[in-house]
């Protein structure tokens, strides 16, 4: 018997992921680096500086740090405007009955993004208050696909972690669930996720609804 669900945000609740692809883009070509979304599949829940530095890996030249953290915030300013935009229209399909039904059926209810943009995400879709604990991407020391969030949200839950299951779109989160010792839910495509449990095309098919 489950006792809490631990939802990833970017892809899953609402669909940033595009948002996240845009701004990488637009930073990736300035670069001279190609970039499409065979490359962007690899970026889903890598966190903003592992991210740049799979991007910069292709360039044809090195980066000092600063001018890497320029960068880094080059983006993140251009994906701050692109979030601005967002309203509870950009909850995807099931996502808000989702939340609801495991809710209804008892369960601790927690978020493991790794984005330090997931605060504002929650607030602009409206839906903050639907979490018992959201965890704060600034206190995490490593990424998905380490279990350390999953299990940081489980902790902070009061909930074993063979007792969660959690919900994820990035291959690299799946990863970090099947790492915390969870059972992980994939949403998208089945032979992309492969190390899921199970895989459902979108939380409009989430088993508790
Ligand atoms: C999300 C996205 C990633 C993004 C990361 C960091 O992870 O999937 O693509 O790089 O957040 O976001 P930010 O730059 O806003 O801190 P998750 O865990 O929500 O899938
Ligand atoms: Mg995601």
């Amino acid at each position: 018997q489950f006792k809490a669900v631990i939802f990833d945000l970017d892809g899953v609740i609402t669909d940033t992921a595009r948002y996240h692809y845009l701004a990488w883009k637009r930073l990736a070509e300035a670069q001279g680096v190609h970039f499409d979304e065979a490359f962007n599949e690899h970026l889903k829940g890598i966190d903003r500086m592992g991210s740049l530095e799979l991007i910069l890996a292709s360039a044809t030249r090195s980066y000092t740090d600063a001018e890497k953290l320029a960068l880094a915030t080059e983006k993140n300013e251009h994906y701050k405007e692109l979030i601005a935009t967002m309203t509870p229209a950009d909850l995807l399909p099931g996502a808000v009955e989702a939340l609801d039904a495991a809710r209804a059926a008892g369960l601790k209810i927690g978020l493991a993004s790794v984005s330090r943009n997931a605060f504002e995400v929650l607030d602009r879709l409206g839906i903050t208050g639907k979490f018992d604990y959201v965890v704060d991407a600034g206190t995490i020391a490593r990424g998905k696909p380490d279990p350390e969030i999953f299990l940081k949200a489980a902790r902070e839950l009061g909930v074993a972690p063979g007792d969660c299951f959690g919900v994820e779109d990035a291959v690299a989160g799946v990863a970090s669930i099947k790492a915390a010792g969870m059972y992980a839910i994939g949403v998208g495509d089945p032979r992309v996720l492969a190390q899921a449990d199970i895989v459902i095309p979108d939380l409009a098919a989430f088993p508790l609804n």
